[in-house]
């Protein structure tokens, strides 16, 4: 039996992407003190209104194109009661997005349960737009990607990030400490969602985070298996939706 063809939902992803890149991008030519509303229930998460209208629009767009689906976002939390689920990071890597720092994207990615059907991730400042749909493969801008070819352990190129809370950024200062000695370079870009997705296209070969959420990760894990590599915990067992401790590598990354 052919497997269903969830495409049609990730071409709802890009367009709520790209509508919501659109705000996104006006608030980011801006001063940031203009847009910037505060800490949320941590010091180092922060949440601007271009967060909060990204969402509203991205959840405007996607509840009238494909009515009766259910909505987690980072800044709305979840509402609705179908298993059909939308995973939204209206920003991630909102820091970055403040102090304009073009490394922040719009993650959206669709599942039933722990199970990832469809998903983009874009980038407003570049315009990257990554997507994919489960048994379709990962596009960038259209074009199949997959991911970094087998090489040797100090080739790597490993990247990590920090958590906003400070106890869980010992456990990345100690892996970093760890694994910029044995590895050629260990990246931050300061952006899951945007990270995850540079593993889909080979230009890192393992993103490893402690902590994330599911609107970090869930448009970027399927980006990652659609485009060959592999997702699992930091103690190498499976992962799946709703794990936070994440690695997305090419499929040869063990920490
Ligand atoms: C952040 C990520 C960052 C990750 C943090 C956090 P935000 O998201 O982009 O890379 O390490 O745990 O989730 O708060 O910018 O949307």
């Amino acid at each position: 039996m052919p497997s269903p063809d969830y495409s049609s939902y990730s071409k709802l992803a890009v367009e709520a992407a790209k509508s919501a890149g659109k705000i996104a991008m006006e608030y980011y030519e801006k001063p940031a003190s203009s847009f910037l509303i505060g800490a949320k229930d941590n010091p180092n998460s922060i949440v601007t209104k271009a967060d909060r209208e990204c969402e509203q629009c991205i959840r405007d767009y996607l509840s009238k194109k494909a009515p009766g689906t259910s909505f987690l976002g980072e800044e709305g939390g979840h509402t609705g009661s179908s298993e059909l689920l939308w995973i939204i990071d209206p920003i991630d890597g909102t820091t970055n997005f403040a102090n304009k720092v073009p490394l922040f994207a719009i993650s959206i990615g669709l599942a039933a349960g722990t199970d990832l059907l469809a998903g983009a991730v874009f980038n407003p400042a570049t315009g990257e737009l990554f997507s994919a749909s489960k048994g379709k493969g990962a596009l960038l801008n259209g074009k199949q990607i997959k991911v970094a070819p087998k090489c040797g352990e100090g080739e790597m190129i490993v990247a990590s990030d920090w958590p906003h809370e400070f106890p869980s950024r010992k456990i990345v200062s100690d892996f970093i400490a760890k694994q910029s000695q044995k590895r050629r370079y260990v990246p931050v870009l300061g952006t899951a969602a945007l990270s995850l997705a540079w593993v889909a296209a080979g230009r890192f070969h393992a993103y490893c985070q402690p902590t994330l959420h599911e609107w970090d990760l869930a448009a970027g894990a399927l980006l990652i298996t659609e485009a060959g590599g592999r997702m699992t915990r930091w103690d190498n067992s499976a992962w799946k939706l709703g794990n936070a401790d994440t690695i997305g590598s090419n499929g040869y990354f063990k920490v």
